[in-house]
């Protein structure tokens, strides 16, 4: 043990901007397998929380501009309305979060620059959690 899950699994490769790239292979799996669920069947907590991820991206990025990114304003939105660590959010910490996340430059925040935010929080929850449980 003693490895973290993020620690450069042998399916992720890192591109020159240090950003982990996962495999093609899971995603299309997963996209196979969705396809085929059964909709009979209750939603498990994960699965709730991964609905969750994905439409609460939907509803702020569908209010200004593409549909399919957040703006500054969206993204801002979100944190301060979905999060609690929202509220004591400066603008400056706002601003400085939008530009490590918008990797490709193009001031809009795309659903795989959320997916490493929801990550990056994933992370911060986990470090949270075992410093709580200690
Ligand atoms: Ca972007």
């Amino acid at each position: 043990m003693g490895q973290g899950p993020f620690s450069t699994p042998s399916s992720a490769s890192s591109s020159s901007s240090g950003e982990v790239l996962l495999s093609a292979a899971p995603r299309a799996l997963f996209q196979h397998l969705l396809s085929r669920r059964s909709h009979t069947l209750m939603e498990t907590p994960l699965e709730k929380a991964l609905t969750t991820m994905v439409t609460t991206f939907h509803k702020y990025s569908g209010r200004e501009g593409s549909k399919l990114t957040l703006s500054r304003k969206e993204l801002k939105e979100l944190i301060k309305k979905e999060l609690c660590l929202g509220e004591k959010m400066k603008e400056s910490s706002i601003d400085d979060l939008m530009k490590s996340l918008d990797k490709n430059r193009d001031q809009e925040i795309d659903f795989k620059e959320y997916s490493v935010f929801l990550t990056t929080l994933c992370m911060a929850y986990n470090d949270f959690f075992l410093e709580d449980s200690k």
